[in-house]
């Protein structure tokens, strides 16, 4: 059915808020959609009837917003990203659809706790970490600021893994988001396409069949099915769609099979089929490797491009003027397969000539960067993606001649250089370098802070920056201030909102009248006030949940993120050992409390990462039994880190550590929401840590450690960490305690290799910066004694980060790559 200049559709009624109608409407829910009456209800019943009544409301913005995408006819953002990584959705949308404190007031008055409730539903686990949450971020604020946009991905059975410690150690268990079903979520089996694997190639027949047409005839297939979710920006303002595929197989089952007895193998196709979207990959900036995952990664992008060509084709008419009404977001290389499935559609299914065809795909397809590690570049064995994608090999080689053919005409490169703008890297087996590839059929690839794009043009993508000099550019990351101040901090959102109004809600910048209040003693103590009660809630659900015992008195020094060595979580748990070796030396002295919290995944093939979490539980375990830092210093890894975590976590820091060796850590996020809940940041001038000095003021955040530039040049002119360790009594110390057993007497081996490491190679610099960043840490210690002082700074860190916000981002991403404005 076409939409289009039909003015008059039916609608329903509007609907009023207030709490009496809502508590009317939640039992209409409970009684008619779940079948159970306010006595029988369980909290899950709840939970449900109210999600019904905050997604009707949505659903009657949703489809006024796409009517409205329809009519205005004006270019639409596709966001094409294997991660989404979302969490709960119930009080995002209740609050985005201002009917969170109604909501609550309905509930109330039927004698149910909203908190309580909101606890039950599961996260959307659908990313590992920093590239899934920013996905979500620009999701809302696309919404919010009012861009037509379709996220799409993977609806994953089995998301991020669950994580539990045991005996220290952790372990993988899979996580079921979907066992109770996702009242989010709307099947659109309308929208189904199939998708191809393997086969051959055949030259297409017809007699008007161009030179570069091709008949692929794939040996295997597989239906992707969508699932949409609305996604309701501030105010309700505009609701996009996040359409998530499911893999079906073609026939459910092979009767035939069957009745023959082969019970297995009649099911053999569909089992094949759901396994492809049956789990995320826990692999974070790292590259997957495997056939299935490229396997996803097609799947997904071709499922997304069939759908972007469809939608295009029955409202424009011709393919040709895509790129004038559709601009394709590439996050990460992940689904840089899309761009030789558009080159496919347009050549093989449209007959487009190829010159067309890759001036139309690059005019479409903009990518983006999310990290410079070389183990995370993806790239795929020759003969895997040529046994895959038959057709899709031979697109990328005539892909590659032209790209070869115009670098060696430009007459700037050496062969040493033309074989680093090759999308097949031949050294070594043959592989296809996918980065490569989306940077080729781009026209805007772009970094995710200032540091990590300059670094871009003189490492990873050197030659082809000179080759295209001006499709790099940066955006540097945010976070939404909705889900990560004003949901997860009610307390200080209320006091902002006492000192300075609400103009700060809709535009985030506004905060920086808070800048007036940083010297006022009595908004400090107020504001001290709200970070205690944050930590006391903090406090308590650790005790709930771990039975750990933290004081809120304490100095809270959090570490949460993916564990990996360049986020050096081993350069924080060392300088912990010496800060305890030094308090039981000096126990005259007077130590601040603190508290220093962990969280975080490990790739579950990651040994260090997995060992670094063990390190953390035995020292852990050796500093909250000893008596004498009783009270002075308390050390907790808090299991399956997740979004919901966060929301508790970030609200009660009062120190956010951000310590990756410079030049590693692309962007980081998780730095921009500590910050803009008053927390001091220490940190390496690394990523948007860079940024974020520049915004909130040298004096309000403590940087330590080498530059980007200094790490080069001590790697380049030979780094000696055994030499460095050699001069720092209090490292060399800490070091012998670990590598000796002194935390870990069952298995006094057990971090030998560990240690032995950072003698030996330590490329991530933990020696180098570790005297600099034990000093800051005294540092810290020195200025927690001024309460007064560390309010100050703390809140000029929250009047001065509205810059960070993801609308920022998003409408720098509108303006200068989609050529959108809203
Ligand atoms: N990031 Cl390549 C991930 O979370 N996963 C990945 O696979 C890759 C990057 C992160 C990156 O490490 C952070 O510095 C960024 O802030 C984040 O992406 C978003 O850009």
């Amino acid at each position: 059915m076409n939409l289009k200049g039909q003015t008059k559709l039916p609608i329903p009624a509007p609907r009023q808020v207030d709490p009496e109608v809502l508590a009317h409407e939640i039992v209409e829910r409970l009684t008619y959609r779940i079948g159970k009456n306010a006595a029988a209800a369980k909290p899950h019943d709840w939970l449900h009837a109210v999600i019904l009544a905050i997604r009707d409301r949505v659903i009657d913005a949703w489809i006024t917003s796409t009517q409205k995408t329809y009519e205005e006819e004006g270019r639409r953002v596709y966001y094409l990203s294997l991660e989404f990584l979302i969490g709960r959705l119930m009080r995002d949308a209740a609050s985005n659809m201002e009917m969170l404190d109604d909501m609550q007031a309905a509930l109330a008055s039927l004698g149910v706790d909203i908190d309580i409730i909101a606890a039950l539903e599961p996260d959307a686990a659908l990313g590992n970490g920093g590239l899934g949450r920013l996905a979500a971020c620009f999701m809302e604020s696309m919404a919010t600021v009012d861009v037509p946009a379709y996220g799409y991905g993977i609806r994953y059975v089995n998301g991020m893994f669950r994580q539990e410690i045991s005996d220290g150690w952790q372990v993988e268990l899979p996580e079921n988001w979907l066992a109770h079903g996702n009242p989010w979520e709307f099947e659109r089996r309308e929208a189904s396409y199939e998708i191809g694997f393997g086969g051959r190639v055949d030259p297409a027949e017809g007699e008007d069949a161009g030179p570069h047409q091709m008949r692929w005839r794939p040996a295997e297939r597989v239906i992707a099915t969508p699932y949409d979710t609305p996604i309701a920006g501030w105010r309700g303002k505009r609701i996009n769609t996040l359409r998530l595929w499911e893999a079906q197989p073609i026939d459910p089952i092979l009767l035939d099979k069957f009745n023959a007895g082969d019970h297995m193998g009649a099911l053999a196709e569909s089992n094949r089929a759901e396994s492809l979207t049956r789990v995320l990959y826990p692999a974070d900036s790292s590259a997957a490797g495997q056939e299935l995952r490229l396997r996803q990664e097609y799947f997904f992008s071709s499922a997304s491009l069939q759908d972007i060509v469809r939608r295009h084709i029955q409202y424009f008419g011709s393919i040709l003027t895509l790129p004038d009404k559709a601009a394709i977001q590439l996050n990460d290389t992940h689904p840089a397969v899309a761009v030789a499935e558009l080159m496919r559609i347009l050549l093989d299914d449209h007959g487009v000539d190829f010159a067309e065809a890759w001036d139309i795909t690059r005019r479409t397809f903009s990518y983006t960067n999310h990290t410079l590690l070389p183990e995370a570049l993806e790239s795929w064995p020759v003969p895997l993606f040529e046994r895959l994608l038959p057709r899709h090999m031979q697109i990328v080689y005539a892909i590659n001649s032209r790209l070869l053919g115009e670098a060696r005409r430009s007459g700037q490169f050496t062969d040493d250089a033309i074989g680093t703008i090759s999308l097949i890297d031949e050294g070594g087996d043959r592989r296809v370098r996918m980065g490569n590839l989306a940077f080729a059929g781009s026209h805007s690839v772009n970094g995710v802070s200032a540091l990590h794009t300059d670094l871009m043009k003189v490492t990873v993508f050197a030659d082809l920056h000179t080759l295209y000099p001006t499709r790099i550019n940066n955006k540097t990351n945010g976070v939404t201030f909705r889900r990560w101040l004003m949901q997860c901090n009610p307390g200080l959102t209320g006091l902002i909102r006492e000192a300075i109004g609400d103009r700060f809600l809709d535009d985030a910048q506004a905060l920086r009248d808070l800048d007036g209040f940083a010297d006022d003693s009595g908004f400090q103590e107020k504001f001290l006030a709200v970070k205690r009660a944050n930590k006391g809630a903090l406090s308590d659900l650790l005790r709930k949940r771990f039975n750990a015992r933290i004081d809120p008195a304490a100095l809270f020094d959090i570490q949460i993120k993916r564990i990996h060595e360049y986020k050096r979580q081993l350069l924080n748990i060392v300088e912990a050992v010496s800060l305890y070796d030094q308090i039981r030396s000096h126990p005259e002295k007077d130590w601040v409390p603190r508290a220093k919290l962990f969280g975080g995944k490990a790739a579950s093939s990651y040994h260090n990462a997995k060992l670094i979490i063990k390190l953390a539980g035995d020292v852990a375990r050796a500093v909250n039994h000893d008596p004498a830092v009783q009270g002075l210093l308390k050390l907790q890894f808090v299991p399956n880190y997740n979004v919901s975590m966060a929301e508790v976590m970030i609200p009660a820091a009062d120190l956010s550590e951000q310590i990756s060796t410079a030049g590693m850590e692309a962007s980081g996020t998780g730095n921009m929401k500590f910050a803009v809940n008053g927390a001091l940041t220490i940190g390496t001038l690394d990523g948007a840590n860079v940024e974020m000095r520049d915004h909130v003021g040298a004096d309000n955040i403590i940087i330590f450690g080498l530059t980007a530039q200094e790490v080069n040049d001590q790697r380049a002119s030979g780094y000696v960490p055994r030499d460095v360790i050699g001069q720092s009594r209090e490292l060399g110390q800490a070091l012998d305690a670990i590598a000796s057993g002194v935390f870990s007497p069952d298995d006094p081996d057990r971090y030998k290799g560990l240690v032995q490491g950072l003698y030996d190679h330590d490329w991530f610099m933990v020696a180098a910066d570790f005297d600099s960043y034990s000093a800051a840490q005294r540092q810290v210690d020195a200025l927690w004694m001024d309460q007064s002082l560390w309010a100050k700074k703390a809140i000029h860190n929250v009047a001065r980060m509205g810059w960070f916000s993801s609308d920022r981002t998003i409408r720098e991403y509108a303006a200068d790559i989609w050529k959108i404005t809203s």
